[in-house]
């Protein structure tokens, strides 16, 4: 249903559409079903009460609002016009792809089957002359954990995505040869891809670009999301990596090897001018941060040496939180190595450093994927952990996930659980398991499933050391002595990921022994701006978290694209919605399978101890883990299982939801 005017009169929370007609659209939801051509609906739920600016009544501005659907299967693209109270309630991006997952994935669905849904999504920020705006989601239902995945990439695909009319891009079905869809010239075409399919992420990019102009942006999948490796992700431009849970291998079940995107429109906008200063005055906040000249000297990579000064670095597959050869891999080496700078569209903080591997390639470095390919397998040279990373990027998986479980394999075959024989720290053992992972040979063909599906197969304990939350792997936090970050990582959306809350610094400046209150709300706290607002806004999280750009900022910039005014609280609001839909959805998902221990993390930062360093001897204490799980339960108006209560998600305007998960 197409929306041209809307009002918002908060004080009653009377919400006005005044619609042009009814929409023909293949694929009909919920919210379009029921919308008629003009309807006034009173609304008893308190989600975030918005005020527009200027008056009462404004022209829906700030997002395109638009959808674009590709049916592989059918063939057909349509564009679906979203309403103001979708809008509002979920912002973009998470809060999008969340919303359209629960509304029409049925439970239960194959993440490879046609009936996924494959959601690219931009947010009202995306695109804008806005600091580090050229972020997008890309989430579906996760073959590597069964539950909702998603992930986060700049690229000048998202910026055009916006730019050519769509806030989002919808693909259901599955081609029935290789494709690509090609959003150019103002059509919407599902090309061949036959030339392009088993090529790398690299090459492929390079020849769309070569087909369709420089201009374009590209998203596209690598060997490991055509094999469907469950860690594949979406890739663009030799360096961008997006949605760990497998999001390349749900597009390369779709037989999707890529998108390309065209955008020549303008973004609609309330207040032009203003965003224009506000854009200015940010930029120019940015650079004058005192930490900005070091930012841009070592980005994330400095994380390294912290890492290591404070215990947390992960080590031969999490045992040891220290590593003999830190200095090696760590950010002022690799200051020496750096042969230039990249970053995402609209950032002046670019952050990706570049060197050139062993082979002399160019690899772009960060934090995760240093320390996941290189001390947590025991690889203590630099040169070599930015060659395997290079593989990771043009084969399309994920360093995280990948670096996990090249260590887990490397310790089953030291327990000798498994016949091949991996070394710690043997780079072409390590090549040679990427390689077979990719073409599912050998013990990548295990390799190719992730830490959790290996564990429950070659069993013997192994799950006891298989690093996962939920099927996703650990990112690189070692967390035997972090009760904080453990809950972080053991309640995240996803599965274990620090996107949502990274506490750990925090954590070891407060005290890293307390398993206190203070540890769950900092985790409420950072989820909700980080996994609820960044992700929903879509804008890169880096000014705030690295630079100290205060949070502020973003509600301004919200008004001024979109005409409503929002507060940093009612954007920790939008996250804990988006946080209980999650959560939701991965209730349905698991049904009776679902318990408390799926927000455990793995046994061994309770069971075994580091055996060196400041923090020899200390793990984690489950009694008082559960203690910090049970409060965080109580504080999110969950279960104690964790599951979202009724009035929790009446609460936050999901009454929809609440009829089919909640428990009163
Ligand atoms: C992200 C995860 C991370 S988080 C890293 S490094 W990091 C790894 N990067 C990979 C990579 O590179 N190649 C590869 N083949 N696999 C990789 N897996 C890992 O993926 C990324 C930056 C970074 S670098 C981080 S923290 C921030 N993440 C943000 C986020 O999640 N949300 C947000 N609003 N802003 C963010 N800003 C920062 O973006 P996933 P990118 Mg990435 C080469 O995708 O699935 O979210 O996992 O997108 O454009 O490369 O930027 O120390
Ligand atoms: Fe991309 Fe880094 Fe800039 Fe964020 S800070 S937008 S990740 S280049």
């Amino acid at each position: 249903m197409i929306l041209r005017v809307w009002s918002t009169i908060c004080a009653q929370n009377v919400y006005e559409f005044k619609c042009s007609g009814p929409k023909a659209c293949n694929f009909q939801t919920t919210r379009l079903k029921n919308v008629s051509h003009t309807q006034k609906r009173k609304s008893k739920t308190t989600f975030n009460a918005y005020s527009v600016a200027n008056g009462d009544v404004a022209v829906m501005k700030g997002w395109t609002g638009k959808i674009l659907r590709v049916d592989l299967s059918r063939e057909k693209s349509a564009s679906q016009e979203f309403d103001a109270d979708f809008a509002l309630k979920f912002f973009g991006g998470r809060g999008f792809a969340a919303k359209l997952l629960w509304d029409e994935t049925k439970r239960g669905v194959d993440p490879f089957s046609p009936e996924n849904l494959l959601v690219f999504a931009t947010g009202p920020l995306t695109g804008l002359p806005l600091p580090s705006s050229s972020k997008m989601v890309v989430a579906a239902k996760s073959p590597l954990t069964g539950g909702y995945g998603d992930g986060n990439l700049g690229s000048w695909a998202a910026v055009n995505l916006r730019k050519a009319g769509y806030d989002a891009l919808v693909v259901t079905g599955t081609s029935r040869k290789p494709s690509y869809i090609a959003i150019v010239d103002g059509n919407v075409r599902i090309e061949d891809a036959k030339e392009y399919w088993g090529m790398g992420s690299f090459e492929t990019e390079r020849k769309l670009k070569e087909k369709h102009g420089k201009a374009v942006g590209v998203l596209e999948i690598g060997q490991g999301g055509e094999n469907l490796v469950r860690y594949a992700t979406v890739v663009s431009q030799e360096g961008r990596s997006g949605g760990r849970p497998g999001m390349g291998a749900v597009m390369g079940s779709k037989k999707l090897k890529a998108v390309v995107v065209e955008g020549k429109k303008e973004i609609p906008l309330a207040d032009e001018k203003r965003l224009k200063e506000l854009g200015v005055e940010g930029y120019q906040s940015v650079l004058s941060r005192s930490n900005y000249k070091f930012w841009k000297r070592q980005g994330t990579m400095s994380t390294v040496e912290w890492c290591q000064a404070n215990c947390v670095l992960p080590t031969c597959n999490f045992r040891e939180n220290v590593f003999d050869e830190a200095a090696s891999i760590s950010g002022e080496f690799m200051e020496k190595l750096k042969v230039t700078q990249k970053g995402c569209p609209n950032c002046n903080m670019t952050c990706g450093n570049v060197i050139e591997d062993i082979e002399g390639n160019q690899s772009e470095l960060d934090y995760e994927n240093v320390v996941m390919l290189g001390s947590n397998i025991g690889l203590g040279d630099l040169k070599k952990v930015a060659h395997l990373n290079r593989l990771a990027d043009d084969y399309g998986l994920d360093t995280i996930s990948l670096g996990n479980t090249i260590g887990f394999v490397m310790e089953a075959s030291e327990k000798k659980l498994i016949k091949e024989k991996l070394e710690w720290g043997n780079h072409d053992d390590a090549k040679r398991l990427i390689e077979d992972t990719v073409r599912g040979e050998g013990v990548g063909k295990l390799a190719a499933k992730g830490t959790r599906a290996a564990a429950e197969e070659i069993g013997q304990g192994s799950s006891n050391w298989a690093m996962n939350v939920k099927g996703l792997e650990i990112s690189a936090y070692d967390c035997h002595s972090a009760p904080g970050m453990a809950l972080g990582f053991g309640t995240c959306s996803i599965g274990a990921h620090h996107k949502d809350a990274w506490v750990i610094s925090w954590e070891i400046s407060f005290g890293r022994e307390s398993y206190g209150p203070e540890k769950v709300a900092k985790v409420l706290e950072f989820q909700r701006i980080r996994g609820g607002g960044f992700e929903s806004l879509v804008t890169c999280r880096f000014p705030w978290i690295e630079l100290g750009f205060e949070l502020e900022w973003y509600p301004k910039f919200f008004e001024a694209a979109t005409g409503v005014r929002t507060s940093v609280e009612e954007i920790y609001t939008l996250g804990d919605r988006v946080y209980s839909l999650i959560r939701a959805y991965w209730v349905r998902e698991y049904g009776s399978r679902w318990s408390r221990t799926m927000d455990y993390p793995p046994p061994r930062w309770f069971k075994e101890a580091p055996s060196k360093g400041a923090q020899k001897g200390v793990k984690l204490d489950v009694q008082g883990y559960d203690r910090l799980l049970d409060e965080y339960y109580v504080r999110r108006g969950w279960d104690k299982n964790g599951i979202p209560r009724q009035t929790t998600l009446q609460k936050l305007g999901l009454a929809d939801v609440a009829q089919t998960v909640g428990k009163t």
